[in-house]
């Protein structure tokens, strides 16, 4: 969208009163280079600033917002004092420019750069973020999100984009520096004890403030490394209208949405007719509240709006389970239960050793990979346009949040029964030792990750590759 119709739209949205309008693109032009630094930003409410590694001085890093069909150009530049890369998750790039190190690229040495290059078919809520070392750079903060407009937005009073992260403090507010235990890579990862929203620490404090009947859009990114959301909006009902940037057909929310690392949630949520204040949770474990929802003011317009519509389907190849090709992809390992054998970088080893010498935790198909040394053999070897379902077998005691790079998929099975309802998502929650297909054509041609986004897991050797050929 050009800059002169993002200021037409704001200045009808000005004038228009009660009239409901696309969302309105933010305004802020989209950088042409992405700069991964180290720098000071404020996190918790009180005390020091954090020191934090981010992209333009900011986490999360700025908003890349495109129409659809548009080339992406964008220069990333390294001042990290690591190798670095920049993942486009969920988006359908080219395989070369997905940005995963030793697979479709070499990563950037410090001071190094490079630039990503790739049109966006698809419309929707993404993000980016490094898949070098992701286990730590993701954590200290390098993580955006990326928006890709529909041809026709949703009509909404106003759009949010809420990227959810935690971070791990001490009293000091610095990060706790115990990046890549191996505790952790077996576990359930190294979890923050600072939900974030925006890169500012959740809270009461954060407060949405809605005047009632208005409507709003708000696009959930978890960037967490670890940590598995379930986000309950207290006296509200939104509409769930997209999951991992694939329009659904809008459903109101019932149970808390849980929101696994990676994965992302558009909601219409409707202020409501009444004033008060209202609170967001997050509840796993404990539960954490995480923001208010602040009701007040004149009334948008007379009342509450009703169904929200649907938004217009990307082009995805549906799947054909009758001729797909049936493949299987069994998970072991975690603290809780050691492989029964394994591999490392295609060796054999016994798994005392797996653990002991290269701190790895996890197997994909009896095999340990870890992003230093990808010297593997791909999971599965696939022709181009070939119709595909993967039984996911968990056989740990652990969630995970299983993410496919280049494509999409869909949820064909569950425990052996066939699902009803199925939608496209790029990252899909497993359950302790559940069983799932999942069914995709394989149609972008290249050497693609499949790996947990538990970011210790993935660096414990929960990752994999696809080759499409
Ligand atoms: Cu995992």
């Amino acid at each position: 969208m050009s800059l002169n119709r993002r200021r037409f739209l704001q200045s009808a949205g000005a004038a228009a009163g009660s009239a409901l309008l696309p969302a309105t693109p933010f305004a802020a032009p989209v950088p042409s280079e992405l700069v991964a630094g180290v720098f000071r930003q404020q996190v918790r409410d009180r005390g020091a600033d954090t020191a934090v590694w981010g992209f333009n001085q900011s986490v999360p890093g700025p908003l890349l917002r495109f129409q659809r069909g548009e080339e992406a150009i964008v220069r990333l530049k390294n001042r990290l004092p690591q190798p670095t890369t920049v993942h486009w998750h969920g988006v359908r790039v080219p395989n070369e420019m997905d940005g995963v190190p030793n697979v479709t690229q070499e990563a950037l040495a410090p001071d190094a750069e490079f630039t990503y290059r790739f049109r966006t078919h698809d419309t929707g809520t993404y993000w980016y973020h490094p898949h070098q070392s992701s286990f730590e750079q993701v954590p200290r903060g390098l993580y955006g999100a990326l928006i890709v407009d529909e041809d026709r937005p949703l009509p909404v009073d106003r759009e949010l984009v809420w990227v959810l992260s935690d971070f791990k403090l001490g009293s000091d507010n610095q990060p706790v520096e115990d990046f890549g235990k191996v505790v952790d890579f077996g576990s359930g990862g190294r979890m923050g004890n600072t939900i974030a929203i925006n890169g500012k620490a959740a809270g009461a404090q954060q407060r949405l403030q809605l005047r009632p009947n208005e409507r709003v859009r708000l696009r959930l990114v978890n960037a967490s490394s670890a940590r598995i959301l379930a986000l309950d909006f207290t006296g509200h009902r939104p509409w769930v209208v997209s999951l991992d940037g694939q329009g659904v057909k809008p459903r109101p929310l019932r149970a808390p949405l849980v929101l696994g690392g990676g994965q992302r949630a558009d909601l219409v949520l409707d202020a409501g007719a009444g004033s008060g204040e209202f609170a967001i949770w997050d509840r796993r474990d404990q539960g954490t509240r995480i923001a208010t929802l602040a009701c007040a003011g004149s009334p948008v317009r007379a009342r509450v709006l009703g169904t929200p519509p649907a938004i217009a389907a990307n082009r995805i190849l549906q799947p054909d389970l009758q001729r797909a090709t049936r493949h299987f992809l069994v998970f072991e390992g975690g603290v809780l239960g050691m492989p029964a054998i394994g591999q490392v970088d295609g060796r054999p080893q016994d798994v005392k050793s797996i653990m002991e010498r290269h701190g790895l935790s996890w197997t994909m198909n009896y095999t340990a990979q870890h992003e230093h040394a990808m010297m593997h053999e791909p999971l599965f070897h696939l022709r181009r346009g070939e119709h595909v379902v993967v039984k996911m077998l968990n056989r740990t005691e652990f969630e995970h949040p299983m993410h496919l790079h280049g494509h999409f998929f869909q949820v064909v099975g569950l425990d052996g029964r066939p699902v009803g309802e199925r939608v496209w998502r790029d990252t899909v929650m497993m359950a302790p030792r559940q069983e799932m297909d999942i069914a995709f054509v394989a149609d972008n041609v290249g050497e693609w990750m499949f790996h947990c986004h538990i970011l210790d897991h993935a660096a414990g050797g929960m990752m994999g590759t696809v080759v499409v050929e």
